[in-house]
């Protein structure tokens, strides 16, 4: 898991429950001096560990916590990555593009990242299907992940998530429904 990842979840848990909350989670679940690098390799292990216990401190479910991180994190990576981001006019064509742009130029940019495999396809003018496919399993960052897009260009959706890994599917299933008003 790059570093990048974790420097947002740093943001967050200084942001919602302060720094001395940080620290804790990484005195516990890191290796003692760890600092994370963007662009480095750290164990998915430790993410895991840290976002846990996040949601046992707030007597959350874990998918709770890992979908708000996403949502979260979309604005993190869009900061850092203005230049992929901003080739996209609207929230449909972003998420069309997560596997053939945005996460190609994430293999420019990065040594060897950890990704998943992404199918979009546009069903009607407001349903796009989203196939998800990782061994880490976490298709609720990629739900929150379009959430945090669909607030990042104004549009309003909703998700239907019915085939999921976790419930021994091979791949998971997400609907999109752009809502308009
Ligand atoms: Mn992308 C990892 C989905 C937009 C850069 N991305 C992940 C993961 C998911 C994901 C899920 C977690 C790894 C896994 O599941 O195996 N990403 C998305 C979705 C969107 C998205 C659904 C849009 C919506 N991602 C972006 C954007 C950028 C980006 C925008 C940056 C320009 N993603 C990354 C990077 C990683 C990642 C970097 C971390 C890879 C690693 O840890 O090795
Ligand atoms: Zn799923």
């Amino acid at each position: 898991m790059k570093g990048i990842i974790f420097n947002v979840l740093e943001d967050m848990i200084v942001q919602q429950c302060g720094m001395a909350v940080w620290n804790d989670l990484l005195a516990k679940h890191a290796p003692e001096d760890r600092v994370y690098i963007s662009a480095k390799n750290y164990p998915e292990n430790e993410l895991f560990a840290i976002v846990t216990e996040v949601a046992i401190m707030l007597n959350l479910p874990i998918q709770d916590v890992i979908k708000a991180f996403g949502q979260f994190l979309f604005s993190g990576l869009a900061a850092n990555h203005t230049k992929v981001v901003e080739r996209f006019a609207d929230f449909t064509s972003l998420v069309m593009g997560i596997h053939n742009i945005i996460h190609v130029e994430v293999n420019k940019l990065y040594h060897e990242p950890a990704l998943p495999t992404i199918i979009s396809t546009m069903l009607d003018s407001n349903n796009i299907e989203l196939k998800y496919h990782s061994p880490r399993k976490l298709c609720f960052c990629a739900e929150g992940l379009i959430f945090g897009a669909a607030d990042y260009y104004h549009q309003q959706i909703s998700i239907k998530h019915d085939t999921c890994m976790h419930h021994g599917a091979e791949q998971c299933i997400l609907n999109i429904e752009l809502k308009h008003d």
